[in-house]
């Protein structure tokens, strides 16, 4: 199986026209004859293709996600669905402002959380009293997703609507078959009534908990739902055209396959089949060898990475967008892992994009436009540091490893080296002076179609801040600080005297095995007897999928000797608190 293939990049142009023995194509799933061994597996995995929708969805590179709702205006990232629908009330919402940023930045697509976890709708539904119909904005006549939709069309852009299937606010959520119809009944409108959709995403969240509700959601009447209303959208994340990347912090894997076994979650045998194959979305190994040999099933379901340009999904105030920098080591590894990007950028409590959100925009495609303009390849005595590798998908994800050499002085030289390429690999590399580049492929599952598209000298943007609370930490030295485990882990801060302090910082340890804090109440005291609780909205929403660090503002500053914050529920097996997780917050200077 394994064969090494020269490509000079001149030869680049000839890949549609490659003629093949091997013709044969499953599209989009496959299952293996029961007499098939490792090797004929293989060959099979080589020969899945894309179906039509997903070879367009492919194509995209640029997408981007704009959550926007209530909580916009709550400051929280889930919201528990108890908040009134009076609360949403943008001044100048200007869907237009979004659509023409985005394409300006060279978006292709936009996704809009038409209904978020909290179940606020932001279209007038018939389902239920909790949207915009019941909100002060416009009167209640307004249609954040009929004014998108517009907006798109004016624009050339297309659209995708992202509707929650978890729902804490439905009466009916947990009573399976009543809100399955609720459920299918908003979709229909969604679907019908707003043009056509490409893409539709059913997130996979739920905070319910061990005593919360339990839906049984009916995933395939949703899907043919969506089939059937719009049959040339892609359903996303627990759908089986697009698989989420398995991460929200905007990193494709360096091993990125569209060929896997993991058997999409909207298929009832999936925890069953997938916990045998010990996978899961965000597995390391997702299509090797040996995990191809243990399945019996294979997927076309090439990866997505969602990640926002804030630090949360919703905009907050005291929020602000990566660095350029960021967003360009975003796009390396999302871009350029096989992935399509789907960037999120949430409008502001006024309903627009923030100027500083704008700015960061421009220049991300700027920093794209300048660095990926002039194609290198062919140039002798040039210098590079960048190739963009591409396969033909209409002959599926083949390669599996390759080595770029360079001809450097005379000799050849290896520049860098990869596995899986598919749709587009960008390697970077130490700045050289070139007067050829081959592509070798060690290892492909069967013919290969790979060949150097481009090849640049990038230059990657200066760093700049990234996360500003706005708030300094504290600078006083507590007379002790302490964390006591147990069922119900707490922090405890104890100063000489007492301090003002405005919030704090929780930092999760991202790579422990354990847990991170999810439930929390922050109580204060000036004796360490006599303890007084801050209100807080107490819930780290989104932690598990996203644990970046968690800025908590009190609504007023308090004063106090003793501080301690108390974690009541925790995600993963165990939690174990250490002291530096904790970063108190004074007054502005
Ligand atoms: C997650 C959600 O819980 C987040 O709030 C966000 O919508 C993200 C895109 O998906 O699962």
């Amino acid at each position: 199986m394994k064969q090494i293939n020269n490509i000079c990049i001149g030869a680049l142009m000839t890949l549609s026209a490659v003629t093949e023995a091997d013709a044969q194509r499953y599209v989009k799933e496959l299952t293996f004859p029961e007499s098939a061994d490792s090797i004929t597996k293989i060959e099979m995995a080589g020969q899945l293709v894309a179906n039509s929708q997903q070879k367009a969805w492919q194509q995209r590179e640029l997408t981007a996600f704009l959550h926007f709702g209530i909580n916009t205006f709550t400051d929280r990232e889930w919201g528990d669905g108890k908040e009134s629908p009076t609360l949403f009330n943008p001044d100048n919402l200007d869907t237009d402002q979004w659509v023409r940023v985005l394409k300006d930045a060279g978006f292709s697509m936009v996704i809009l959380t038409a209904k978020h976890h909290d179940g606020f709708c932001l279209w007038p539904t018939a389902t239920t009293g909790h949207s915009v119909k019941n909100s002060p904005w416009r009167d209640g006549k307004g249609d954040v997703v009929a004014d998108l939709r517009q907006s798109c069309d004016k624009y050339g852009m297309k659209l995708g609507l992202y509707l929650s299937p978890w729902d804490r606010n439905a009466e009916c959520y947990g009573d399976s078959p009543r809100y399955n119809d609720l459920f299918v009944a908003q979709l229909t409108e969604l679907l019908t009534n707003y043009g056509k959709i490409d893409e539709v995403w059913f997130d996979g969240a739920c905070g319910e908990g061990p005593n919360g509700k339990k839906q049984i959601y009916d995933w395939l009447r949703f899907r043919e739902t969506m089939r059937r209303l719009q049959p040339e959208a892609v359903l996303a994340i627990t759908g089986d055209d697009v698989r989420w990347v398995g991460n929200e912090g905007g990193r494709g894997r360096e091993t990125e396959w569209s060929v896997t076994p993991l058997v999409p979650s909207i298929f009832s045998y999936a925890d069953s089949i997938n916990g045998a194959l010990g996978i899961n979305a965000m597995s390391h190994d997702l299509g090797s060898r040996s995990l191809i040999a243990k399945a019996d099933k294979l997927y076309w379901w090439p990866s997505e990475v969602d990640v926002s340009i804030r630090p949360g999904w919703f905009w907050h105030e005291n929020e602000h967008p990566h660095s350029v920098k960021r967003l360009a080591e975003i796009y390396l590894e999302s871009v350029g892992r096989n992935s399509v990007l789907l960037l999120n950028v949430p409008p502001d409590n006024h309903g627009r994009i923030a100027e500083e959100d704008v700015t960061r925009l421009q220049d991300f495609h700027n920093w794209i436009q300048t660095n990926f303009r002039d194609n290198k390849t062919g140039i002798s005595g040039t210098k590079i540091n960048t190739v963009v590798l591409t396969e033909d998908l209409d002959h599926g994800q083949r390669v599996e490893s390759f080595d770029v050499m360079g001809l450097v002085e005379g000799n050849w030289r290896k520049l860098t080296a990869g596995t899986t390429i598919g749709k587009k690999r960008i390697m970077m590399f130490d700045p050289v002076t070139v007067d050829d580049l081959r592509l070798d492929i060690i290892s492909s599952r069967g013919k290969h179609h790979a060949a150097i598209k481009e090849t640049f000298y990038v230059v990657m943007p200066d760093e700049q801040t990234e996360y500003r609370s706005g708030y300094p930490a504290v600078s006083e030295k507590p007379l002790a600080n302490s964390v006591i485990s147990g069922k119900k882990p707490s922090y405890t801060f104890v100063y000489e005297k007492p301090l003002t302090l405005t919030g704090f910082v929780y930092t999760p340890k991202v790579d422990s095995e354990a847990g991170y804090m999810y439930r929390y109440c922050v109580f204060v005291s000036n004796d360490g007897k006599n303890w007084t609780e801050v209100p807080v909205t107490g819930e780290f929403g989104n932690i598990e999928a996203n644990p970046i660090p968690q800025q908590v503002i009190f609504d007023k500053s308090v004063s106090a000797a003793h501080i301690k914050i108390v974690c009541n529920e925790h995600t993963g097996r165990a939690f174990n608190p250490a002291t530096n997780d904790i970063t108190l917050l004074a007054p502005k200077r």
